[in-house]
């Protein structure tokens, strides 16, 4: 059956909600919103602090809409971007149904999981545990991980998984579907994320600057699409800027006769014409802008609140 504006409806009972994945940062938050999802909608990187700002991603599972929140890993902060960011993360975990906490099976409680698992205290939201990564350790020390966990807090469900071959997802999905509450589906069937195509350009474009550079530019930088031109031919030309805080980082960022640019680029050309299914012509350009760090319009820019 559709509906009047043409969206298939889904039959019977639908169930909907929101899901709040937080934990340490480098957990794979992102990369497990992109399985549910099946599709990318947030970056990811090996290297810490990736994701900035909250981003959801839709999925359907059965007859339920889920819509999974995936928020700023939670770290000690200490830049004004790094508070927004860990302020960011909690306050997705207020606006959810269920919050679930995911922790690197690896790394286990070290770190900052002691500590969210104590901030966790305050949230009065059901929560839910997964334990990734166990594509990387022992089933004993997953066990001895999870039950170390769940002393400290009472949560609904520990659930075991690699985010990165999927195994364990399905349970996630299931238990979702029929946990969350009956209710209508909050966007339409197609949608798979709340990020503007230009918001999301910007960001395929920061992962392969994450993934390309190092030690602290990553986290000196800040991607923005400015300028998005759709052609009669069907390609699309996209100009974006990289703000970056020195002069010094402006040449690292752009490398010897401009090879790191060029490589960024064609990374981020190649991945963004996949998920448009068009043509891309990608112009980028390296900015400095001193203690953008600082600027209260690029943390609007990125949704995070420039206040806390
Ligand atoms: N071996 C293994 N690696 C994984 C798994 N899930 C994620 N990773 C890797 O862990 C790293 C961090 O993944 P992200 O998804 O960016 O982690 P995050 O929790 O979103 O990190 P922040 O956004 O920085 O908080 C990446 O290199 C992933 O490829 C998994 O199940 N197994
Ligand atoms: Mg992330």
């Amino acid at each position: 059956m559709a509906a009047a504006d043409g969206q298939p409806e889904a039959v019977g009972v639908t169930h909907s909600g929101f899901v709040a994945l937080i934990g340490p940062t480098n957990a794979g938050k992102s990369t497990l919103v992109n399985r549910l999802v099946g599709a990318k909608v947030s970056i990811v990187s090996h290297k810490v602090q990736t994701t900035r700002a909250v981003v959801r991603g839709i999925a359907i599972h059965n007859n339920a809409q889920i819509v999974f929140m995936d928020t700023p890993g939670i770290f000690k902060p200490r830049r004004r971007l790094d508070r927004a960011m860990v302020t960011s993360a909690w306050g997705g975990a207020k606006d959810a149904d269920f919050v679930m906490l995911l922790i690197d099976s690896e790394r286990g409680l070290r770190g900052d999981a002691e500590a969210i698992l104590e901030g966790l205290k305050e949230v009065p939201q059901p929560k839910l545990l997964v334990l990734n990564k166990i594509d990387r350790v022992q089933r004993e020390d997953l066990l001895k991980l999870a039950s170390a966990a769940n002393e400290k807090i009472a949560f609904e469900r520990t659930f075991m998984i690699s985010a990165e071959n999927g195994s364990g997802c399905e349970d996630v999905m299931d238990y979702l579907a029929a946990t969350l509450p009956e209710g209508p589906w909050y966007y339409p069937e197609d949608q798979i994320s709340d990020l503007p195509m230009r918001q999301l350009a910007a960001e395929i474009t920061r992962e392969k600057l994450f993934l390309r550079l190092h030690q602290e530019l990553p986290y000196s930088s800040h991607v923005e699409t400015e300028k998005w031109e759709e052609r009669k031919d069907g390609s699309v030309r996209i100009e974006q800027v990289i703000y970056v805080e020195r002069d010094s980082q402006k040449k690292i960022a752009l490398g010897k006769g401009g090879e790191t640019i060029k490589a960024i680029s064609t990374a981020s050309r190649k991945e963004l014409s996949e998920i448009l299914e068009q043509p891309v012509h990608l112009f980028l350009f390296v900015k400095v802008r001193e203690n953008w760090g600082d600027d209260p319009e690029r943390f609007r820019e990125m949704g995070l609140d420039f206040s806390k």
